[in-house]
């Protein structure tokens, strides 16, 4: 691949809303300075200024200059830009304007501006014009399952820059399973004593017997979970971190078996993938404890929203157990069932109290017993749960496994490795429109946005989970910046192929090249 080719205006992805190109250039070279919005210019000069050996001096007048100018633009996150043959003026509506304004010029500047080091000195050139850019949606979002495979933090360090670099603005962190719980809290050690290892998997990214016996584990200390929260803040990134309760909860019964239904059961942390019918006891110290839980979460992240789950919750047990049973009773719910509702809402009640907005999974809305106003709905199963979060009165993230699952395969190729089985192509993520036609009038607005899934039980390792997320995270960025009308996939695989997989190659991605998989 050509690592030299300089990115056109109209080949950046997501690609700006508007875009007209000049014919002159403009010359970087080591008498170039910058000024402007703090954070624009820390990140421009850090990673573009180590790529390119430019020394890209601070000058109050700059040759680059980011400022931020409420008020004359499209709104939140918003930049305008122009660049002729004399330097770049970028007017941003906030810092995270001005910071995707960096990542456009990164991008325009080609390929070898993504580096680590520098490669070659130069020349480097800008192509002149004006752009203007504003998304989409204000939730631009990539879910990362770490419970399922424990990713190292410098990993979870490195995805946020590519999302940043994409211009995704949300990480929900999948931090709890029945496979692993990844979040220290404080007082409660076991969680990651024992919580966090489990002896074996039942099948990995390739089912040898010998993977099959392998042990994994890992959590993230507070500290780890900060650096991480910091960085992604630094990348305008809201780090959206999910305990999921109260099913998929295997992990933490074994660590306190109290949690369970069945308190005298011990049970190991669950080396099967699928769902376990382990659930919580809705036992009133249980809905402590894991207030606990999430008051240490909402210590740890800022984020206005927080996680709850509430996902594929057998009642098996709830049915099956007596003390279930009389509880239900007792709490006046109509079906044992209903604690999977009664719980959720303690959870996301709780939330409330403490100033965060709940998210849950679609099944929330099955749970029994209405969410308290304010809480968000994903709605994975489909559009449905989002159209029916909208017609109760909440706001809902359009997720549908048909459509931005990038753990399913990405092509019908027989060298595919273990996915999980649908078919989801690139073109298929391109294609997605997060707002139905059917959407009831005027209810738009309450559809925040998009995310795209990384669940992880086939992806367990750094080079796994690069090849499921790209190049169809590049895609789906296109889809949370731009109406579907102003979308044509053609068009996007051409600039994909000819500017972004040589810019990935550059960073390092093992993205899945366009013609077939790659041979591991
Ligand atoms: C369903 S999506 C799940 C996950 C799995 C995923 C595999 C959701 C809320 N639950 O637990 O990992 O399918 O694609």
């Amino acid at each position: 691949m050509n690592h030299e080719t300089p990115c056109p205006l109209n080949a950046v992805v997501p690609r700006p809303a508007t875009v007209h190109p000049r014919p002159e250039t403009l010359v970087l070279d080591a008498d170039t300075t910058i000024a402007g919005e703090a954070d624009a210019v820390r990140w421009f000069r850090e990673t573009v200024g180590g790529a390119t050996g430019l020394p890209l001096r601070e000058a109050r007048n700059g040759h680059i200059t980011f400022r931020v100018t409420p008020g004359e633009l499209h709104g939140p996150e918003s930049y305008r830009m122009s660049i002729t043959p004399e330097g770049v003026s970028v007017r941003a509506h906030d810092p995270a304007g001005a910071h995707y304004a960096a990542q456009t010029l990164r991008q325009l500047l080609g390929a070898g501006a993504w580096r680590e080091s520098v490669v070659r000195t130069g020349p480097w050139t800008l192509p002149c014009g004006e752009l203007e850019d504003h998304p989409r949606f204000s939730w631009r979002g990539c879910h990362l399952d770490l419970a399922r495979h424990f990713l190292p933090k410098r990993e979870v360090l490195r995805f946020v820059e590519l999302l940043a670099a994409h211009k995704l603005n949300v990480l929900h962190l999948h931090l709890t399973d029945d496979q692993g719980w990844r979040i220290e809290v404080p007082g409660l050690p076991r969680l990651t004593e024992v919580g966090a290892w489990r002896s074996g998997s039942q099948l990995g990214a390739g089912p040898t017997a010998e993977h099959l016996a392998r042990p994994h584990g890992g959590y993230y200390t507070s500290e780890d979970l900060l650096e991480i929260v910091s960085y992604a803040a630094e990348h305008h990134i809201t780090v959206v971190p999910e305990v999921d309760v109260p099913g998929h909860c295997q992990a933490a019964i074994a660590s306190y078996p109290r949690l369970g239904t069945d308190p005298h059961r011990r049970l190991d942390v669950w080396t099967g993938w699928g769902v376990s019918e382990h659930v919580l006891n809705a036992e009133e110290s249980t809905v402590d404890f894991f207030r606990r839980v999430f008051d240490h979460v909402v210590s740890v992240f800022p984020s206005p929203v927080v996680c709850v789950g509430g996902d594929e919750v057998p009642a098996t047990e709830w049915e099956n157990d007596r003390r279930c049973r009389e509880r239900s009773r007792e709490l006046g719910l109509p079906e044992p069932a209903a604690l999977h509702g009664w719980f959720l809402r303690r959870m996301a009640e709780h939330l409330r109290d403490r100033g965060r907005r709940a998210l849950g999974w679609d099944e929330v809305l099955d749970a029994g017993g209405a969410l308290p106003s304010g809480s968000i709905v994903a709605s994975w199963r489909g559009e449905e749960g989002g159209k029916r979060a909208v017609a109760a009165g909440h706001d809902t993230i359009m997720c549908p496994e048909q459509e931005v699952y990038l753990d399913h395969r990405q092509a019908d190729h027989p060298e595919e490795p273990v996915p999980v089985g649908y078919l989801r192509t690139l073109e298929d993520v391109h294609d997605y429109d997060p707002v139905p036609s059917d959407m009831p009038d005027g209810s738009a607005h309450r559809v925040l946005g998009t995310q795209a899934q990384v669940w992880t039980e086939h992806l367990d390792s750094p080079s796994r989970v690069d090849y499921a997320a790209f190049p169809r995270l590049c895609a789906l960025a296109e889809v949370a910046w731009l109406s579907a009308r102003a979308r044509n996939f053609t068009e996007f695989h051409r600039r994909l192929a000819t500017y972004h997989l040589p810019r990935l190659e550059a960073l390092g991605v093992e993205f899945r090249p366009l013609d077939g998989p790659r041979p591991w």
